[in-house]
């Protein structure tokens, strides 16, 4: 199984996974599949561009006419399908883009393994599928409760994925992960957003109280987690991948402040996300029996992310220059129409 297509690798999790790969196998060949939405972007994979092993072919997962082409032509044995819209609040502003890429274009891709009769199929997934965890941690076995039109989303892709292995035992297996963070993270999730936010002293928008929960997973242990998935995990089974890292969203905010040296009067507390959940915790019990832990402590790697944040400023630059018009829209609570800029604010 040394030919992978890599769908939706080019955005951030994906890109870490690429570059993982083509280190850690020398005879591997990747095929990275994406259509480059905003979140997907060819300068994350600049630096394998020129490697012999790594093609890149720009498309959509629910083309399935070019997904088989590209399936057919580079001898594809197995899929990781990382592509997705991801962000849960463009969800809530926009949730048709979500249902047609998370949940039919699953449905493509599955048909398309089934058809060539491949090897392997990883549906990369998340915690949020289970919804608000009051208490305890969830495990593969509990069930489901999405609250966002993208974790539904996701639920649907996951059960569409195992109900390929019940009907035709395809060789499918689910990952579910925590929240991730590390490098080429797009710069709207938190911890992205309020690293370059803080070094551009701007104010950091804290949702609610600040106090809902999230296991903090560095994107590199994710990538070991999904890569041990591919090559040992179970046709028809679930992992759950999380870190045993809860932070509350205003710890994670006074750490990166105080990493960048900014002060607390920059936390700008603003409107609750419809639909908040409070608290994700994952039971990691399954991936850990297969010898999975994470590897980075929370506050080193966050250390490191803040670090590639400030080292990489042209990279995120260029996005937030892009994306006043989202800014907009969550500092104001209203839509931006025509071609006007935000008054006073460079972003
Ligand atoms: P991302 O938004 O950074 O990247 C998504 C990628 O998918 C982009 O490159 C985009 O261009 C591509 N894409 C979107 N629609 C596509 C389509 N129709 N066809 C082909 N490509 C398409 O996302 P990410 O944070 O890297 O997440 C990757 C996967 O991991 C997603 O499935 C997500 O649900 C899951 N996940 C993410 C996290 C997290 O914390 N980031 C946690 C758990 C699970
Ligand atoms: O501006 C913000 N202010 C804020 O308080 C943003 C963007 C977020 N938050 C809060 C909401 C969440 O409690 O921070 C927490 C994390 O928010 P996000 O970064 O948007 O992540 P989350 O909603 O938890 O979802 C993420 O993890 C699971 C990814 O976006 C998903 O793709 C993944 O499946």
């Amino acid at each position: 199984m040394s030919k992978l297509l890599i769908t939706g690798g080019a955005g951030f999790i994906g890109s870490n996974f690429v570059r993982h790969i083509l280190k850690k196998y020398p005879d591997y060949q990747v095929v990275v599949y994406d259509k480059l939405t905003y979140a997907g972007r060819l300068e994350n994979l600049q630096d394998v561009a020129d490697n012999p092993r790594y093609t890149f072919v720009r498309g959509d997962i629910c083309d399935a006419g070019l997904v088989d082409k590209v399936i057919q032509k580079h001898r594809i044995e197995a899929v990781i399908n990382f592509a997705a819209e991801t962000h849960v609040d463009r969800s809530i502003l926009n949730p048709g883009s979500f249902i047609q890429t998370d949940v039919y274009g699953t449905y493509v891709l599955l048909e398309a393994v089934r058809k060539f009769d491949l090897r392997r199929y990883v549906q990369v997934g998340t915690d949020e599928v289970y919804g608000s965890c009051p208490q305890g941690s969830f495990s593969e076995a509990d069930r489901l409760g999405p609250s966002s039109p993208y974790s539904a989303s996701k639920a649907g892709a996951d059960l569409l994925v195992l109900s390929y292995f019940v009907t035709w035992r395809l060789p499918v297996v689910v990952t579910r992960s925590s929240n991730n963070f590390g490098p080429f993270q797009y710069p709207e999730k938190l911890i992205p957003l309020f690293i370059t936010n803080a070094i551009n002293s701007q104010p950091l928008p804290l949702y609610g109280d600040g106090l809902n929960v999230r296991d903090w997973l560095y994107v590199f242990d994710n990538c070991e987690a999904i890569d041990l998935v591919l090559h040992q995990g179970q046709a028809g089974e679930i992992y759950n991948i999380g870190a045993d890292q809860e932070r509350t969203n205003l710890e994670v905010t006074e750490l990166i402040l105080k990493t960048l040296n900014r002060p607390r009067s920059l936390i700008q507390f603003v409107k609750d996300r419809p639909g908040h959940d409070r608290r994700y915790s994952l039971d990691c019990f399954k991936i850990r029996s297969l010898g999975w832990r994470p590897q980075r402590k929370f506050e080193t790697a966050l250390a490191e992310t803040v670090q590639w944040y400030q080292d990489n400023q042209d990279w995120w630059r260029k996005i937030k220059s892009g994306e006043f018009r989202l800014y907009y829209e969550k500092q104001y609570g209203k839509t931006l129409t025509g071609t006007a800029e935000v008054p006073g604010k460079k972003y």
